[in-house]
C-alpha cells in the first residue's frame, strides 16, 4: 500500500522528563521541570514526572519490547541535570552511565539510536543563576553540555537533534504561562529567548563538526503548516503572516541562518525584535550549511483568516481536559487568526486530524530548503481503554497513524527525501500539559494504583505497527 525507501529508519520516540522519572536518583539535580510541577496549579491535577512511567528501573523491559516491534530507530532525549547537575561543571557519571546502557541497549538490538539533546528539562541551577535562556551566558553552557555528549557518545550515535521544538518551549513559556518560567505576553523577552536558542543550537551544530564527526544533526520544530480561509486575499496574506511568525521564524533560521524579512520588520515597529550581531549573523549561517535533515514535529495544521486589530489574541483557553470543543480561536490582532477547519475532524483534544497535511509540509520543506526530512513525532493523543484479559483496541491510533503514513509515502513518491518516521510515542508517558491521561503509545502503561505498578500491555497498535515495519510499509 506504501511505498518506503529501502533503509527507511521505522521509528518511535520519547522524551526523558517525560518516561524517565526517578527525579533525584544517582545525583540527577533538579530541572525546570522538576521546579515548576511544584508550583501549585501549574500542571493538570498536579501531575508531575517523579516517577512517570519509570523508564529510568524499567529501559530494558521498554527496549525488549521495541526490540520485539522491530523498531529500526528509538528517538530519545537525554536529561541535561543527569549529566551536569547544575548545568555545568563536574560530570555525573551516574548519568552518563544511564545513557550509554539506554544506547548499548539499543545497539545490541539493532536499533539505531536518535539523541536529541535537549527536549526541554533545563538545569534550575542555570535558571536561579542567569534566567536559562534569557540570558547569552546559555549558549555557553549548551554547548559544553553539547560537546560532552558527542565526546563521550558521538561514536556509537549518529543522529543528534540539538533542540526539540523550540517554538513551542519558548512560547509556552514566555507568552501563555503554561511552561516554565511562567512568564505572560513577555514578546521581547521570547524573541530574545529564542534568539539565544538559536546560537545554541548553531554553536552545537558548528561543534559537531569542529570535533570531527560526519554523523547526521538538526533540530527538530512542531510544524503546523497552514491554509488560507479561501480565496479572499485578505486571507492568504494571513496565512503569509502566520507562515512567517509562526513557520519560517524557525525554520528559515535553521535552513538559511536569517530571519524572515517581514517579520522582522513588523517585530521591529511594534519594538520587540531580538538583538542580532553581525557575528551572530554569520555563526547562524554558517551553521545553517552545516544541518543534514529538518525535523519536524507534525500533530496538526491550522486555518488562517483576516484578524481586526481589536480582534482574538494568542491568549485563548486551551483544551487540557480531553473535552472536544473546549478550545477558544486565538491568532495575532491584525495579522491572522486560527478558525477550526469545517473539513476535518478533530481529536478530544481539539487537534485537527489532517493526514495530507504531513504531504503538504514535507513538499513545502523539500522545494523551499532543499533538505532531507526526519519526522521525529506524529501520533495520536487518547483515552485508551484497558478491556479484560489487558487488551487495548485503539484502533482509532491505527487508523491515524495509517492515514499519515499513506500521506508520507505521497510525499516520497513526489520527491521528498523522508530519513525517518518516529511515532510519539512508544509506551504511553506524561503529557505535559494534559497529565497521564491522553495517551499516546504503543505499549499501555498500567496507573491503576492498587492493580498496575505501571505494568506495561502491548496495544491493538503495537502488533500493526510491527508489521508495517517488518513489510516496509507494505502492508
Ligand atoms: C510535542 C512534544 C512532546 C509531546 C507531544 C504531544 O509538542 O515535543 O514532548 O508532548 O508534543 O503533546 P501533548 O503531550 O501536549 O499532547
Amino acid at each position: 500500500m506504501y511505498k518506503f525507501p529501502k533503509d527507511f529508519l521505522w521509528g518511535s520516540a520519547s522524551a526523558a522528563y517525560q518516561i524517565e522519572g526517578a527525579y533525584n536518583v544517582d545525583g540527577k539535580g533538579m530541572s525546570n521541570w522538576d521546579h515548576f510541577v511544584r508550583i501549585p496549579g501549574k500542571t493538570f491535577k498536579g501531575t508531575t514526572g517523579d516517577i512517570a512511567v519509570d523508564h529510568y528501573h524499567r529501559y530494558k523491559e521498554d527496549i525488549a519490547l521495541m526490540a520485539e516491534m522491530g523498531l529500526k530507530t528509538y528517538r530519545f532525549s537525554i536529561a541535561w541535570t543527569r549529566i551536569f547537575p547544575t548545568g555545568n561543571g563536574e560530570i555525573n557519571q551516574k548519568g552518563i552511565e544511564f545513557y550509554q546502557n539506554i544506547i548499548d541497549e539499543c545497539l545490541k538490538y539493532g536499533i539505531e539510536p536518535m539523541v536529541t539533546i535537549f527536549h526541554w528539562d533545563l538545569p534550575q541551577a542555570l535558571v536561579d543563576q542567569y534566567n536559562g535562556f534569557e540570558s547569552e551566558k546559555i549558549v555557553d553552557d549548551f554547548v559544553n553540555y553539547a560537546k560532552t555528549l558527542f565526546k563521550v557518545f558521538g561514536k556509537s550515535v549518529k543522529y543528534w537533534i540539538t533542540l526539540n521544538e523550540q517554538n513551542i518551549f519558548t512560547s509556552l513559556g514566555w507568552l501563555t504561562a503554561q511552561h516554565p518560567p511562567g512568564k505572560f505576553d513577555d514578546q521581547k523577552m521570547f524573541y530574545q529567548v529564542n534568539h539565544h536558542a538559536f546560537l545554541a543550537h548553531a554553536k552545537a551544530v558548528l561543534a559537531y563538526r569542529e570535533m570531527g564527526f560526519d554523523g547526521m544533526i538538526g533540530a527538530s520544530f512542531a510544524y503546523t503548516p497552514s491554509y488560507a480561509l479561501d480565496c479572499n486575499p485578505i486571507n492568504a496574506m494571513s496565512k503569509m503572516n502566520y507562515d512567517d511568525l509562526k513557520n519560517y521564524w524557525w525554520l528559515d533560521v535553521y535552513a538559511y541562518g536569517e530571519y524572515p524579512i517581514a517579520a522582522m520588520k513588523y517585530l521591529e515597529k511594534k519594538g520587540v525584535a531580538p538583538v542580532v550581531s553581525q557575528e551572530d549573523k554569520e555563526i547562524l549561517k554558517k551553521a545553517a550549511k552545516e544541518i543534514n535533515f529538518m525535523g519536524v514535529n507534525y500533530y496538526q495544521s491550522c486555518v488562517c483568516e483576516y484578524n481586526p486589530l481589536d480582534g482574538v489574541t494568542p491568549y485563548g483557553t486551551m483544551n487540557t481536559t480531553g473535552k472536544k470543543g473546549s478550545a477558544q480561536v486565538t491568532g495575532v490582532p491584525g495579522l491572522y487568526k486560527n478558525p477550526q477547519n469545517q473539513y476535518l475532524k478533530t481529536t478530544d483534544w481539539d487537534w485537527t486530524i489532517d493526514p495530507l497535511g504531513l504531504t503538504y509540509l514535507c513538499r513545502e520543506i523539500t522545494s523551499r530548503y532543499r533538505l532531507p526530512i526526519i519526522i521525529s513525532e506524529n501520533g495520536l493523543g487518547a483515552f485508551d481503554k484497558l478491556e479484560s484479559e489487558n487488551k487495548i483496541h485503539d484502533i482509532y491510533r491505527i487508523e491515524y497513524i495509517r492515514e499519515h503514513l499513506k500521506a508520507l509515502s505521497q510525499a516520497i513518491d513526489e520527491g521528498c527525501e523522508v530519513l525517518a518516521y518516529c511515532t510519539w510515542s512508544f509506551t504511553d508517558l506524561l503529557s505535559w500539559l494534559n497529565g497521564y491521561q491522553k495517551r499516546y503509545g504503543f505499549v499501555y502503561v498500567d496507573r491503576n494504583e492498587e492493580t498496575g505498578s505501571l505494568s506495561r500491555y502491548k496495544k491493538d497498535s503495537f502488533y500493526w505497527y510491527k508489521e508495517v515495519i517488518e513489510t516496509n510499509g507494505e502492508k
